[in-house]
């Protein structure tokens, strides 16, 4: 089997905690007020804000805790709270300020991201406050030893019974556990049914960012193969296949004929828990092909690629990241490979940069030495107290491949020494022949104006035993039964909307 293994493995089997020595901090909030006055707008804001709340858009309160070596969990909370009456009503402020812990892996550093809206409804009163200051106490958890019973979750959570072990995964891809992969995590496979096995996932997705917002607190399961379960015993030539989905998502855009990335703002893994010795746990189906005939062949797909790295943050109001700095160094080149790519079919991009100077800048994209897309920013003020620290600008405009290797330049023009420009984020949306490439190759199906809802899909190959799952629901991948010809697997579906697949090898 050449599939690809657990990346990143993080094994916890049980979830108690020891308590490193808590501390406590005096804060405070340095509110300023805006010159917006409305009675439903809160014109105010606080130093320390670090972005707003998009459903209720008043401030959010974040802040970072490194967490040390060892710890892997944050308790928050806060005591002696000060409050001042604010004469505004905002719908959907609670009477309690419940900060969300999100744990976040960056540049191999832990970090605690403690995000919370300082501000409350006073039950008695009914009048809205805001928090001037307060005690954050901390308790750095720690991760116990391997291999006790769970506890310490809501009596309501899937995970209060049986063990549990996590695996953390970071890109999307078909994930195998194997006999000695569970065995190297201390469970028992010769004493496991894997008839019994057990897959849970949230899935990777983005917790709501307002706290006023439901968490889904427990965890819902996911569809799995388990190869050689018939007979009741985890013999060691048997294994465990699953769906794994990054918490970073493409989303077919019908409209854009493209693919939009959707990268998660708080977590660069997703997690997946898994237990035994439950009845009637979730198996992956087959997919039932549509009777009808097929309307059109596909033998394309668009195939999207991002450059994104989230090193520094620029705005106290803004949420996005940035990457690259464009100072001295202000011409830099982005490479994009695309296997088969489809020679004569247009190819997206879209960029999204910001500049920071007193004078009007620019920016340039070229590719093949031709200039594609110019982004104007207007100059600024230097005034940081506005908060208004970098103008930004996006462009999309549409440019053809000339070759497998996609090579951008982008260049940022200026004419003050202490202009700044960085880069935000490059997506670009090629159309490829649906070629199988590697051991396993995610595609979309993108419908298209004027085309019919039955297409046959066809994807080029030389392995006859190639998997295709169907993937548009994370939690119940299907199995997609194929049919094979000399240099290709072929099936039907029925798309009114776009689809997600996933292909891979599975040979030994
Ligand atoms: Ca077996
Ligand atoms: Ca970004």
């Amino acid at each position: 089997m050449t599939l690809k293994n657990i990346i990143r493995l993080s094994i916890l089997s049980g979830f108690l905690f020891l308590i490193l020595p808590l501390s406590a901090q005096q804060k405070i909030i340095h509110w300023q007020l805006e010159e917006v006055t409305s009675e439903n707008v809160l014109g105010q804001w606080f130093q320390e804000a670090s972005f707003i709340d998009d459903s209720l858009n008043v401030p959010v309160y974040m802040e970072e805790v490194l967490l040390p070596e060892g710890s892997n969990e944050l308790e928050y909370r806060l005591t002696n709270q000060q409050f001042e009456t604010v004469e505004v009503k905002i719908a959907g402020i609670g009477a309690e300020i419940k900060p969300v812990i999100t744990i976040v892996t960056e540049r191999k550093q832990k970090k605690a991201r403690v995000c919370f809206i300082p501000l409350r409804l006073n039950p008695e009163s009914g009048k809205l406050e805001k928090l001037v200051s307060f005690e954050a106490n901390l308790n750095f958890l720690k991760n116990e030893q391997k291999n006790i019973t769970a506890s310490g979750f809501a009596a309501t959570s899937v995970l209060a019974s049986g063990k549990w072990y996590k695996i953390g995964i970071a890109q999307t891809g078909i994930y195998k556990i194997s006999y000695q992969n569970l065995k190297e995590w201390g469970l028992n496979p010769d004493k496991i049914n894997p008839q019994t096995i057990s897959l849970h996932s949230l899935g990777g997705k983005m917790l709501p960012e307002s706290n006023s917002q439901p968490v889904q607190d427990d965890l819902p399961p996911v569809a799995i193969e388990v190869i050689g379960e018939e007979d009741g015993v985890f013999d060691p030539q048997d294994y465990i296949l699953f769906y794994g989905e990054s918490p970073h998502k493409w989303i077919i855009n019908i409209l854009g004929q493209k693919l939009n990335h959707q990268t998660n703002l708080y977590e660069d893994t997703t997690y997946y828990y898994l237990t035994y010795g439950v009845q009637n746990p979730l198996r992956i189906q087959d997919f039932v092909t549509p009777t009808l005939s097929a309307t059109h062949r596909v033998d394309e797909y668009i195939f999207p690629l991002l450059h994104e790295n989230n090193d520094q943050q620029l705005t106290k109001s803004g949420k996005e990241w940035y990457g690259e700095t464009f100072d001295e160094n202000s011409s830099q080149n982005f490479t994009f490979i695309v296997p088969n790519h489809k020679a004569g079919e247009k190819g997206i991009i879209e960029f999204d940069v910001a500049g920071r100077s007193f004078e009007a800048n620019s920016f340039v994209l070229s590719y093949n030495q031709q200039e594609l897309s110019t982004i104007s920013l207007a100059g600024m003020s230097a005034n940081l107290m506005t908060g208004l620290y970098a103008r930004k600008g996006k462009a999309l405009l549409n440019f053809t491949p000339q070759s497998d290797t996609i090579i951008f330049n982008l260049t940022h023009l200026k004419n003050h020494l202490y202009s700044l420009g960085y880069l935000n984020y490059i997506e670009v949306n090629v159309t490829r022949h649906l070629i199988f490439n590697g051991h396993q190759m995610p595609f979309t199906y993108m419908p298209r104006p004027q085309t019919g809802q039955i297409p046959e899909i066809s994807l080029q190959t030389t392995h006859s035993d190639l998997r295709i799952w169907l993937v548009d629901d994370l939690h119940q991948p299907q199995n997609i039964p194929v049919q094979l010809s000399d240099t290709s697997v072929y099936f039907k579906i029925q798309a009114y909307n776009g689809h997600y697949f996933i292909a891979f090898d599975g040979s030994s």
